[in-house]
């Protein structure tokens, strides 16, 4: 079995998850998704921890599917990859979508079929300039999984999706951003201190009004007006109810900082 093929590493309150199969493009293999898995558990159950930033060791993010695996080469019999995709990708888009914290993906390089999905299914997407993204599926028969068809489509609209997707043609990081997939971009040595900037405004910031906005938005993509009204005002007063409203509240009229605690 590998070693440490998820770096692991707490700082001041953000959870730095690293995918480190770089001489595979950090490729997923049954074990990576196991350990990344598990660090989300941890990060959800972990008051502490008030944000995550994914990014991938080496010159790729991740390359999706590691097709070399012994486990996942086609063989005589078909691999059921209904199951694969029920066992790993689902839950690990699920987990990374429901987390009540801020997700931030660094894309370092390449992210390619699933990598390239489960990047787009963080919070906020940053990019090195030299990365670029691909719909890798359909160059080896598959489909767009762990809810690509879905996030892609509901970023970049049906016609720019169905172009990525049909055709596999990459794109880089500045057209990811100018299309709206992707947050911002950044000079590939700066990436990963500016992401950690990033990280370092969440892990002091009220993190479960965060947590609030990010459900909100999510069901935004499916409600009407009407019900997200109704949504907004009840996560409204619960946030309300949170010390971190009295306190952001007090530290704006003491013209000071606010010393948030996450609640
Ligand atoms: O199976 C299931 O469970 C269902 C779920 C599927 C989800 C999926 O993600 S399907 C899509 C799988 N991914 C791909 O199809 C992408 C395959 N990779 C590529 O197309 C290219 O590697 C890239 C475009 C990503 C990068 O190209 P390039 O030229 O920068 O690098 P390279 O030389 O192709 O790759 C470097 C090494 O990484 C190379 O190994 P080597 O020759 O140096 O020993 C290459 O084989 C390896 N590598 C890259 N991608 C994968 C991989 N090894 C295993 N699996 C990979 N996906």
């Amino acid at each position: 079995m590998e070693q440490n093929v998820l770096k692991e590493e707490f700082i001041d309150g953000c959870l730095e998850l690293t995918l480190n199969r770089p001489e595979r493009l950090n490729a997923f293999t049954p074990e990576l998704h196991k350990a990344l898995r598990s660090a989300l558990e941890k990060a959800a159950d972990t008051h502490a921890c008030r944000v995550v930033l994914l990014t991938g060791a080496g010159r790729g993010f991740c390359a999706g599917q590691d097709l070399g695996d012994p486990d996942s080469a086609p063989g005589d019999k078909p691999r059921d990859l209904g199951a694969s995709i029920e066992q790993f990708y689902n839950p690990l888009i699920r987990l990374i979508r429901s987390l009540e914290k801020p997700v931030i993906c660094a894309v370092n390089g390449v992210a390619a079929g699933a990598g390239a999905n489960i990047a787009f299914a963080c919070d906020l997407v940053v990019a090195s300039r030299g990365a670029k993204f691909i719909q890798a599926f359909c160059k080896i028969g598959l489909i767009p999984d762990c809810g690509g068809t879905w996030t892609v489509t509901h970023l970049i609209g049906e016609a720019r999706a169905k172009a990525l997707m049909l055709t596999g043609v990459p794109i880089s990081a500045e057209q990811a951003a100018s299309w709206g997939l992707i947050w911002q971009v950044f000079d590939d040595e700066s990436l990963l201190t500016e992401a950690r900037k990033l990280a370092q405004q969440f892990a002091t910031g009220p993190t479960a009004s965060l947590a609030m906005t990010k459900r909100a938005i999510h069901a935004a993509l499916t409600n009407e007006l009407d019900q997200q009204l109704d949504l907004e005002r009840d996560l409204q007063r619960e946030a309300g109810r949170g010390g971190d409203y009295a306190e952001g509240v007090a530290a704006f009229l003491e013209k000071r900082a606010p010393n948030f605690k996450g609640r």
